[in-house]
């Protein structure tokens, strides 16, 4: 139904910005510092479109890492996993839901400029295709084990991870 805009209509949309993401939840969200020396974190959590629109989150930013990046993991020719960042995005389809898990995809932030401490919230900014920003608290679980979906029941639903 949305394939057939009127340039009028699309003008309207642009004066009052009927954002592609509203629908954007992010549910059961947890961050935890990886690697010896904790210069590094991981975010893992489901994110869900609620909406009727397609929507795609094209870029994650947070204030205390030098780089935070959208990251899956690929199995290299040698057989080896290794963590790639996912230049396309995730897209995000109505009523669509993508799950970041241990071992495959993620949100990752590189160059910690403070530690990641056991139960403190961070803030974690989506970034959509249309411009639109969503931030998000995200609380800092060192010792959630892999897997662990908490209280969201988010088993089995997971989307176009690649490959
Ligand atoms: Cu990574």
């Amino acid at each position: 139904m949305f394939r057939n805009f009127s340039l009028a209509a699309a003008a309207a949309l642009f004066a009052a910005p009927a954002l592609a993401c509203d629908g954007f939840e992010v549910r059961d969200a947890y961050a935890r510092a990886t690697g010896a020396m904790a210069q590094a974190g991981a975010a893992f959590m489901s994110l869900h479109n609620t909406g009727s629109r397609d929507c795609h989150v094209v870029a994650v930013r947070f204030n205390a890492a030098a780089r935070t990046e959208l990251h899956t993991h690929q199995e290299d020719d040698r057989g080896v996993m290794r963590m790639v960042e996912i230049d396309a995005g995730i897209p995000l389809p109505a009523e669509g839901v993508r799950v970041l898990d241990r071992g495959g995809d993620h949100v990752m932030f590189l160059g910690l400029t403070r530690p990641f401490a056991q139960g403190d919230t961070i803030e974690v900014t989506f970034v959509f295709e249309d411009g639109a920003e969503r931030t998000v608290p995200v609380t800092v679980d060192n010792e959630r084990q892999p897997g662990g979906h908490g209280h969201s029941h988010s088993h089995g639903h997971s989307h176009g991870k690649q490959d």
